[in-house]
């Protein structure tokens, strides 16, 4: 574009350019991307005030909604050093020794990750998260790790958002360069809902490593540790901490639930720590794990294996802060809790009134609770930005103990049942979901194996077949979810004991039955043994892979795919190609403050749109015109005080 801008300038086409046209001519500089960039811009704004943001549930604020103020820091102070500097100056091992060695009690925010993914249906856009990181790594550099990537959000990025997640990743490091960034992995399902081969999640765990990521906690979603070897030992091979993860559900606390009882977890967690796992999260994701239950889950882990013990919960009962204390008393070593207008509910309990909780208190946390309060403070003004995805439970419930759904699930099972016309019917479904569990043996369930036995408690439920009479349907005759014939064939691995052989059956039909019996008696036997590879051959192993694999995606796309775009791909190839398309069409719109971009504009309400490092645009909605003949409306703006328009084809 320089020299496009060069060739065209006037001096340049008289003849009489000389080289200081270069130096005193600055609209050299102003390229046309530049414009496109506004205008892409305009459009999209123009798109969602004509024909509302697809994504945005038909939700329209009744005024305008404020921009938030973030927290306010001195941009010239650089962040003072936090634990990622700790990792990296100790490296993972040490690093996990010196977490064992805190007495205070350690600290993960999952503000930008978890909370919103069980609150809010993981709609939180990297702009309200980059506003105040930086005020963030100054403010509370303590923590010992921010959640903000993995689970469900890399998926609802491109998805829902519009946005690169790979970007969201980079820029939040650019901004809290000093606290541990942590990402939420789902085994062999890397950040997706299928098992993906070899070389693409150990491929992905690489290149997240290198895009910044610390802390990657690796879980599986039937607790089938073999899915979970070959991510693990991808970690092991970067600068990153490897969180091996037991998921916790059932009650150790009753006799009668013994297929998940004390003995289990701790076998479990034994088995990840001879994995090399550098910490052991218990991962409680339906916030079953009631107050003495975490106690003594803690209390014996810690004493049964040597690295960290780090406990996530959902306060999903309302009572779980008090899990939370219970572990800490048990010494637990780190702990996940949300800031306070984030909290509770399917979200995690009180970050803030935690720490009020442990001031003085051979736990202390050392957080600055003011400092926190204003963060939370933050959050609640900017919460209402979200509010047609805000639909948790106003309230903690007990129902948990009986459905045992993970926090995300709830609130998109009970819009799925609200879709289907049936939300009136919830308890029922509730219940038939706690059935379809005990039906399919008592599993473990969380993404993707609470999806599954949520689809199987629909399927049922909209055709009223009781849980107990599948057995007793014709073997192979009904066609259940494509998810449920997957999971009962062993694609997601399997549940300690395989799955009901009647059931299996009922399901399946006898010949899928006999070779999925097969397949889990061959995994048993397998077990965790795998060929033992030197970190060279697994890298070559996986270098010839993924070259294949890349040249198949290049195919595809018509260029040479960047790793982003390669993992995006191999992720969501559907989803990335629709991000793709949105992104040449209108351009980067994560820059856009969110009420512009779920609401657009209302006449008069003007936004300044920061496109790069101090490039800002200030644009003013002037008004929208009528339709012509062909639909076709006349939206007027004021961009940087000077008069522009976009054309827009009016949908409706
Ligand atoms: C996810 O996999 O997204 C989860 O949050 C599971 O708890
Ligand atoms: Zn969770």
């Amino acid at each position: 574009p320089f020299l496009e801008n060069v060739v065209a300038h006037p001096i340049f086409r008289s003849g009489q350019a000389t080289t200081t046209l270069i130096d005193t001519t600055p609209e050299l500089f102003r390229f046309k991307p530049r414009r496109d960039r506004a205008t892409k811009l305009l459009n999209f704004i123009g798109d969602v005030v004509v024909n509302g943001n697809p994504h945005a549930k038909g939700y329209k604020p009744a005024a305008p909604l404020a921009a938030v103020p973030a927290p306010t820091y001195d941009h010239s102070e650089e962040p003072p050093a936090g634990t990622r500097q700790k990792l990296l100056e100790l490296g993972p091992a040490k690093f996990a020794e010196w977490t064992r060695k805190q007495k205070r009690l350690l600290i993960t925010d999952t503000t930008f990750r978890d909370a919103h993914q069980s609150l809010m249906a993981t709609r939180v856009r990297s702009f309200d998260m980059l506003a105040c990181a930086g005020a963030l790594a100054r403010q509370a550099p303590e923590l010992f790790s921010l959640e903000m990537w993995g689970g469900a959000t890399f998926d609802t990025a491109m998805r829902f958002l519009n946005e690169d997640p790979w970007e969201r990743l980079r820029q939040l490091r650019a901004k809290a360069p000093n606290i541990c960034f942590q990402m939420l992995f789902r085994g062999a399902n890397a950040v997706g809902y299928t098992n993906y081969p070899e070389h693409v999640v150990a491929g992905f765990v690489r290149h997240a490593a290198a895009s910044g990521m610390d802390i990657f906690r690796i879980f599986d979603s039937l607790n089938y540790l073999p899915n979970l070897r070959v991510a693990m030992e991808a970690v092991q091979d970067t600068h990153a901490i490897c969180e091996g993860t037991v998921c916790y559900t059932g009650d150790i606390l009753d006799p009668k639930r013994d297929k998940f009882d004390l003995k289990y977890y701790v076998r479990l967690a034994k088995e990840l720590e001879r994995m090399g796992a550098h910490m052991i999260a218990i991962k409680d994701m339906a916030g079953l794990c009631r107050p003495y239950a975490a106690q003594k889950l803690v209390k014996v882990l810690r004493s049964e294996v040597g690295v960290p013990i780090h406990f996530h919960t959902h306060d999903t009962s309302g009572i779980n802060a008090s899990a939370v204390m219970r572990a800490a008393d048990a010494g637990v070593d780190v702990v996940d809790l949300a800031l306070s207008s984030m909290s509770g509910s399917t979200s995690q309990p009180n970050l803030n009134s935690v720490v009020a909780a442990l001031e003085g208190t051979p736990r202390d946390t050392q957080l600055d609770r003011a400092t926190l309060d204003r963060f939370s403070d933050y959050w609640e003004n900017v919460r209402p930005y979200y509010a047609p995805f805000d639909t948790a439970p106003k309230s903690g419930s007990a129902e948990v103990y009986l459905h045992e759904m993970p926090g995300g699930q709830y609130t998109n099972l009970k819009a799925q049942a609200e879709s289907m016309g049936v939300s009136h019917r919830w308890p029922e479904i509730a219940r038939t979901y706690a059935e379809v569990n005990q039906l399919f043996g008592d599993i473990v369930k969380v993404t993707p194996s609470s999806k599954v036995v949520g689809d199987m408690a629909l399927f049922l439920f909209s055709r009223g077949i009781k849980p107990v009479d599948v057995v007793n349907l014709d073997p192979g005759a009904t066609p259940f979810p494509e998810s449920v014939i997957d999971m009962l064939s062993g694609g997601l691995g399997w549940p300690d004991g395989g799955f009901p052989a009647d059931v299996s059956k009922a399901v399946l039909g006898a010949q899928k039955h006999r070779a999925a019996q097969a397949r889990y008696r061959a995994a048993m036997k397998k077990g965790l043994k795998a060929p033992k590879l030197s970190k060279r051959a697994r890298e070559a192993k996986f270098a010839k892979g993924l070259a294949d694999t890349r040249a198949g995606v290049a195919l595809h796309l018509k260029h040479e795919p960047s790793d982003d775009e390669l993992f995006s791909h191999l992720m969501y190839p559907q989803v990335h190609d629709a991000f793709l398309k949105h992104r040449k069409h209108f351009g980067d719109v994560s820059v856009l403050p969110t009420p512009a971009f779920f609401y657009g504009l209302q006449p008069g309400e003007e936004i300044s749109v920061e496109i790069e490092e101090g490039k800002v645009l200030i644009i003013r909605l002037i008004s929208v015109g009528e339709p012509d003949a062909d639909g076709r409306r006349i939206v007027n703006y004021e961009l940087n005080g000077m008069a522009r328009d976009a054309i827009i084809v009016d949908k409706s």
